[in-house]
């Protein structure tokens, strides 16, 4: 019995890949980390709306939500190999993959979620899309993720020496974890699907995130302590297989790519509503939220940047940002 409906599964699976046969809705596989009715989730549901309408209903989304697909860094790899023909992930575990993409994940990088979104918007956005292109991906579209901010089950963090020789999950990027070890901490780099246990059962003290992921994936159920150190405002990316793609003719590369860039609008406006419910809810189940001064943080970045900003090309990418009103 279990046999066979693996099979079915399998078999439905394989049903809603992109093979179109005349005349019929060829269904475009998506994948995302994040739970149904999360903000990202429902914006490429809505996009998987526009692409339908627009195409007379020749192509529609499915999302898999939920890491259905698989955790971020195997989604990105089926999606380079054609397997998966849409996937919404964060920044962060391109950053080995796409160089690029490690600018707008450096910590204090952006000085607000509005510098952010004019930066993502602008030509700079345009620009590190298209990088993506080298590595078997087409960028579509930059979502909100809000600030990142650590978080643990042992105590209020409010001075970066508290976070001395502590243990915090990261996604699975250098960039995460030389910013972890930068502070004086410890970075265990670990997929997303894994955090909730390792922090119940103490092989993490604590991890790192917007109010929406740390609600929606009930890491506040164990981990009580919230620091508002706001030290990374990594945009999450909408990027479609480059096989898939090929397969579209021109006309209907420019019906998704505008889709993308039309849920954006709708994404941000659901992400801003979240970030309020998301906060009301941890504290409301007992979260204690702290202060820290910035500036020691910051400067402990030094070496990050250095790092990072290895060649010209990246380090003119990162002033252009900065210098971005
Ligand atoms: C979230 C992001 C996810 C995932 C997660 C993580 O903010 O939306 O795509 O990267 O963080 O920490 O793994």
């Amino acid at each position: 019995m279990l046999q066979f409906s693996k099979l079915a599964a399998a078999a439905f699976a394989c049903g809603s890949l992109m093979i179109g046969i005349a005349n019929a809705e060829t269904v475009l596989r998506s994948s995302d980390t994040h739970p149904d009715g999360y903000p990202t989730v429902e914006a490429v549901k809505y996009m998987g709306d526009l692409i339908k309408q627009r195409t007379d209903g020749r192509y529609s989304i499915e999302v898999y939500h939920s890491a259905q697909l698989g955790e971020e860094k195997d989604t990105i790899e089926q999606t380079q190999a054609g397997v998966i023909d849409l996937n919404r992930v964060s920044m962060g575990p391109f950053n080995g993959i796409v160089p690029e993409t490690a600018v707008p994940s450096l910590p204090y990088i952006f000085r607000s979620v509005e510098h952010m979104r004019h930066v993502m918007d602008g030509p700079i956005g345009d620009e590190i899309l298209k990088a993506f292109e080298a590595h078997n991906l087409v960028g579509l579209a930059f979502y909100d993720s809000g600030a990142r901010s650590f978080y643990n089950t042992k105590k209020d963090i409010t001075s970066m020496a508290d976070m001395k020789g502590m243990k915090f999950r990261v996604i699975q990027s250098d960039v995460f974890v030389d910013m972890v070890n930068a502070l004086g901490a410890n970075a265990t780099p670990m997929a997303y699907g894994e955090v909730y246990s390792a922090l119940q059962t103490g092989v993490i003290d604590g991890a790192e995130n917007n109010w929406p992921s740390f609600e929606s994936a009930k890491h506040y159920e164990v981990a009580k302590h919230y620091t508002l150190d706001q030290h990374q405002i990594v945009p999450e990316v909408l990027v479609m297989s480059k096989a898939s793609w090929d397969k579209l003719t021109p006309e209907d590369q420019a019906i998704v790519r505008q889709a993308a860039k039309d849920s954006v609008v709708k994404m941000r406006e659901l992400w801003d509503a979240q970030e309020k419910k998301s906060r009301d809810i941890v504290e409301a189940a007992g979260v204690k939220v702290s202060e820290i001064d910035k500036q020691p943080l910051i400067d402990a970045m030094k070496p990050v940047y250095e790092k990072y900003l290895s060649t010209p090309e990246l380090k003119d990418l990162a002033a252009r940002i900065q210098a971005t009103k």
